[in-house]
């Protein structure tokens, strides 16, 4: 494997040495490496794409190129200072303007390692509001982007095509997984229909779609030693969705106390007080371009991506673990239970939201 790593490595068109290659991050998808390098060059972060789940990597990296030079042109417009830590720098081929490397068999993707940069599985309000106001912003300057973005995963978050995805296991039952599951499952489907309204709205014209993360998970952020956002990360998943993604995906792991996978549910309670800093922060930034039906749906959104994490780890478990790194034979359904029990802590703090939401409308429309 060292061997192999060196290799990818030295195709890349780094500055220094590599002298130390090591595993990194907590991703479920892709493959991530820390490349230390000698003396004062930067050190690099390597990453093996998972080409099973996006099996287009030219559109992938030809959307995170578009995203992140429109970004840096952006930010270097507003006067902003410490760009460099403020948007990923990725890594050209040696004598080539192209952006990955490509063996035989995998894919490869390097980018600059952002000095005094720390990721976090937890927030607390003073971080979620700086990470509302972060995606807000990075949803903001990516309002105007003209490049022609395409789906890196098609229908990720496509609410009605993951039921379907879900049906499909359940009709299929690969490894007899279903009737242990088929009282989840039923709660899952009483929901489907409100749950499936996004795609409706859009479908009527009333819902636009804009360029989102699409996976604002908290540990997908880095934070300087101050705890202020300096840039999002894991990129692959930019692409056109309803702005309910990056809003709602973030509150799913941001305001559950307890990991995605921690399998103490009683403990899982929707925090509040994460939602209201972050809320504010978002709309602090993201206020300007939201459209009434956008703001109307936020509560919706937090329902939503508690309920669609649900859907997605109950069929990969239904299939049989193809999809998601395991640890252990039952961890999607653990994983599938925590999120219905937040999904229905969310649901029992729905009319609280809707009340927050309409408050800070209207300061933000006084203070015009
Ligand atoms: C995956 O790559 P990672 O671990 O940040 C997944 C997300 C899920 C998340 C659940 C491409 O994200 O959609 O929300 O796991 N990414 C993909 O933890 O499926
Ligand atoms: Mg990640």
């Amino acid at each position: 494997m060292k061997e192999l790593l060196n290799k990818v490595v030295s195709h890349f068109d780094i500055n220094g040495r590599a002298v130390d290659i090591k595993p990194h991050g907590n991703g479920l998808i892709n493959d991530t490496y820390l490349v230390a390098t000698e003396g004062d060059a930067p050190d690099y972060v390597l990453q093996r794409i998972n080409h099973a789940i996006f099996t287009d990597v030219d559109t992938l990296m030809t959307n995170i190129m578009a995203v992140t030079s429109h970004i840096r042109a952006k930010l270097t417009t507003a006067g902003e200072t410490d760009i460099d830590r403020k948007v990923l720098t990725f890594v050209p081929l040696r004598g080539e303007e192209k952006y990955y490397f490509h063996d035989g068999e995998n894919y490869w993707r390097m980018m600059v390692f952002i000095p005094g940069s720390h990721t976090f599985e937890a927030v607390n309000p003073a971080s979620s509001r700086n990470a509302g106001r972060a995606f807000g912003h990075f949803q903001a300057m990516l309002v105007d982007i003209d490049a022609d973005l395409k789906e890196s995963i098609p229908d990720f978050h496509n609410m009605e095509f993951r039921l379907r995805q879900l049906r499909e296991a359940v009709a299929a039952d690969p490894v007899g997984r279903v009737a242990e599951v088929k009282p989840i499952l039923d709660e899952l489907e009483k929901r489907a229909d409100e749950m499936t309204k996004a795609e409706r709205l859009h479908r009527e014209g009333k819902l636009p779609k804009r360029i989102c993360h699409c996976d604002t998970k908290v540990n997908n952020m880095m934070f300087d030693d101050e705890g202020n956002i300096l840039c999002v990360i894991d990129l692959d998943t930019v692409m056109p969705s309803f702005i309910f993604s990056d809003y709602g995906d973030f509150l799913r792991t941001g305001a559950n106390p307890l990991a995605e996978d921690d399998p103490d549910i009683d403990r899982v309670e929707f925090d509040m007080d994460i939602f209201k800093a972050f809320t504010e922060g978002y709309l602090s930034s993201a206020g300007g371009f939201l459209t009434p039906v956008e703001v109307e749906h936020l509560p919706y959104a937090v329902a939503l991506f508690p309920y669609m994490q649900a859907v997605r780890f109950l069929t990969d478990y239904i299939n049989g673990d193809t999809y998601y790194k395991i640890k252990y034979p039952s961890h999607n359904l653990v994983r599938t239970r925590n999120q219905f029990r937040l999904l229905l802590s969310v649901e029992a703090h729905t009319p609280e939201m809707k009340r927050f939401i309409a408050e800070k409308l209207s300061e933000l429309q006084g203070a015009d």
